[in-house]
């Protein structure tokens, strides 16, 4: 019954609890909380410094970013950020949807470049201007610059690194076997997925009435085109990237919020909330993040000259990245990773021990030492769950 009051829904679920899992927050209850956060356009009431912002997120940046204790010092820096603003997805137009025959859908927008632009102005402020840790002139042997097979991630690179290292011509590394995007096939991580947005928990969200009432007012049915009826992602990709560029919306408020808010439920459930989050962000992205752990290992070893290493991927690496580390960053909700969202990973060293800084969004989240993160991903088995990924 959906109007049961929240507050019974969360007394129950406090007697529920105290078994293996804690308990749920359903969409239902989800949605009677305010929509958090900003959706239009890059440019915020507060700037860079709000908590969240789809259009084009915090980052680490000059006027919000902390200093550690001058003990410890900083020896590698790992980023991965989501790609900025772009245009829907063809599968995600809808019939009413204006395509522009020389477009490519997906491709970032003229303000994604923007943003794109001063988010490596941003970076270059912290850790050049204000660390003195990057080198003034580009070295290749100390800083590494990544993208996906997607062809958006490149785009954002070329925009991003004029706010960088504007007089260099700098390709950045490109594999075919991509952990990153990932494209590594995993069957069990997508079986997993699909378990997690099989339960009554989801079905409960995918019968909300907004599907039909959207459905209805677009001309999409759930026989033709089932993708926008299994989770609110087509209709919040329909809307963001309006909404995002500047462009009129034919919803009502009260819908365009809904949409929000279910795409928010969405990824808390699928990569937080969910009892199989962790299992499978340790398929999808084990292979990545145990490659970011060697990293760090061959930085504390003094065996790799790199410095800094910048990968540029999707809001899927994010939520995968996300969902395997949950339980280590403690973090108490995870929103879709809007435009540009962005994970810093600081190695230091303080005498001989070596500490590990993870930020999201610009804010620090843990600060611990490093042999933990370490022993984090043993402890959740990330190698045999990537190890046993197959076509
Ligand atoms: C990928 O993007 C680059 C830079 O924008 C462009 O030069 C190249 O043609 C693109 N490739 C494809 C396949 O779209
Ligand atoms: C978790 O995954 C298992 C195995 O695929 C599945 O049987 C179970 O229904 C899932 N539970 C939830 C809550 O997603
Ligand atoms: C809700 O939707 C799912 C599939 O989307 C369906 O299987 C289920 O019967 C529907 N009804 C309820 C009450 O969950
Ligand atoms: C906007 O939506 C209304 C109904 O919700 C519909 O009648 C109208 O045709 C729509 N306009 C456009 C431009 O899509
Ligand atoms: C990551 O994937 C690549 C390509 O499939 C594979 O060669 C490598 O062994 C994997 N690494 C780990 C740590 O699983
Ligand atoms: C659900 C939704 O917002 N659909 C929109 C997708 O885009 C078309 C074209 O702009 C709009 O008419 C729909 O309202």
């Amino acid at each position: 019954m959906l109007l049961t009051s929240v507050t019974s829904l969360f007394a129950l679920a406090s007697i529920v609890h105290g078994q293996d899992h804690l308990e749920i927050v359903t969409a239902p209850q989800f949605l009677e909380q305010p929509l958090s956060g900003f959706h239009h356009g890059s440019q915020s009431p507060l700037g860079v410094s709000e908590h969240y912002n789809y259009c084009n997120m915090p980052r680490t940046n000059k006027d919000t970013y902390t200093k550690v204790n001058s003990d410890y010092e900083l020896i590698y820096v790992e980023l991965i950020h989501r790609h900025h603003k772009r245009t829907a997805y063809a599968s995600n137009l809808l019939p009413g949807d204006i395509k522009e025959d020389y477009m490519k859908y997906p491709q970032i927008t003229t303000g994604g470049k923007i943003d794109s632009f001063n988010h490596g102005k941003d970076l270059y402020g912290v850790y050049h201007d204000v660390l003195g840790f990057l080198p003034d002139e580009y070295d290749s042997s100390k800083v590494e610059y990544r993208v996906t097979n997607n062809n958006i991630t490149t785009q954002v690179f070329n925009s991003l690194i004029k706010g960088m290292y504007p007089s260099y011509n700098i390709t950045p590394e490109l594999r075919e076997d991509d952990n990153l995007e990932p494209n590594l096939k995993c069957k069990q991580g997508d079986d997993l997925k699909t378990a997690i947005r099989s339960t009554p928990t989801w079905y409960q969200e995918t019968n909300l009435t907004i599907y039909k009432e959207l459905g209805d007012q677009d001309g999409v049915n759930a026989k033709d085109q089932p993708s926008f009826f299994n989770s609110i992602d087509h209709f919040f990709d329909n809307l963001s990237s309006k909404t995002c560029a500047g462009d009129a919306i034919n919803v009502t408020e009260s819908q365009f919020n809904t949409v929000m808010k279910l795409g928010h439920w969405e990824y808390d459930y699928t990569f937080r909330q969910s009892p199989n989050a962790t299992a499978y962000g340790a398929y999808k992205f084990g292979n990545f993040t145990l490659e970011l752990a060697s990293h760090f290992q061959s930085a504390i070893d003094g065996e790799s000259p790199v410095i800094y290493k910048h990968n540029i991927a999707h809001d899927g690496s994010i939520s995968a990245l996300t969902a395997l580390i949950k339980d280590f960053t403690q973090i108490k909700l995870f929103q879709w990773p809007g435009m540009g969202s962005e994970y810093v990973f600081e190695l230091y060293k303080k005498n001989d021990d070596h500490y590990l800084r993870i930020l999201y969004a610009g804010r620090e989240l843990t600060f611990t030492s490093v042999d933990e993160f370490f022993g984090y991903l043993d402890n959740i088995k990330v190698s045999d769950y990537s190890t046993q990924c197959s076509a």
